[in-house]
């Protein structure tokens, strides 16, 4: 079994090479920014309540986005392992993770962490934006995503950098590219 978290900022491309990812190596993929959409777009309670936080570009609380996890993982059982996409968000969530992950005797084998500049963040969000129609890509909100992910997230990569199990990735240049460098790393585990 090989779990993997993607781990970056708003707008690093974690949703886009994690796609390149599962096909290459087969493994489930659990995107909390996905699930947390297809709630909203059901108008389930889950839902009603999440949007209120995405729209203004805060992170959902811990309890709500940890129980999420705790299901796929329990819908899950038989797997090659997974990629853990947008999520840890916190220290928080990524204590729980591996608290949840310890008790099925499968950890986190590696964090690979994409770098990229603020400036290339905004520009790909305020495009993808203009296409997308996602309430949380106007230029305000995408203020506030990247304010969050630096007062909120990026201890995260501290955490996982405190057990070794963090490789930084140059997140800018071609997909592929950026795909090849994210393998060659995942390729010393597998
Ligand atoms: P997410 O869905 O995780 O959204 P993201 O951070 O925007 O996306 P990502 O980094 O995956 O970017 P992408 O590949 O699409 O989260 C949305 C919201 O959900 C959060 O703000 C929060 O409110 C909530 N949420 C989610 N998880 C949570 C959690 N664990 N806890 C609490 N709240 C949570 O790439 C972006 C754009 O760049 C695309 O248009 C893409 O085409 C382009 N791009 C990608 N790679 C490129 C490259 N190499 N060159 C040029 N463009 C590139």
């Amino acid at each position: 079994m090989f779990n993997l978290v993607l781990f970056g900022p708003p707008g690093s491309g974690k949703g886009t090479q994690s796609a390149n990812i599962i096909e290459k190596y087969k493994l489930v993929h659990i995107s909390t920014g996905d699930i947390l959409r297809n709630e909203v777009s059901q108008e389930t309670p889950l839902g009603l309540e999440a949007k209120k936080y995405m729209d203004q570009g805060a992170l959902v609380p811990d309890e709500v986005v940890i129980g999420m996890i705790s299901s796929k993982l329990d819908e899950n059982p038989e797997v090659n392992g997974f990629i853990f996409d947008g999520f840890p968000r916190t220290v928080a969530q990524a204590d729980a993770l591996d608290n949840l992950l310890d008790f099925r005797q499968n950890p986190i084998n590696l964090v690979l962490s994409l770098k990229v500049s603020e400036e290339e963040l905004k520009n790909r969000l305020i495009s993808r934006g203009q296409v997308s129609g996602r309430s949380d890509d106007t230029e305000e909100v995408i203020v506030n995503r990247i304010k969050e992910y630096h007062a909120k997230t990026s201890p995260v990569a501290d955490y996982y950098q405190s057990k070794q199990k963090l490789t930084e990735i140059k997140g800018e240049g071609s997909v592929e590219d950026i795909f090849r460098a994210m393998c060659s790393v995942i390729d010393t585990f597998i």
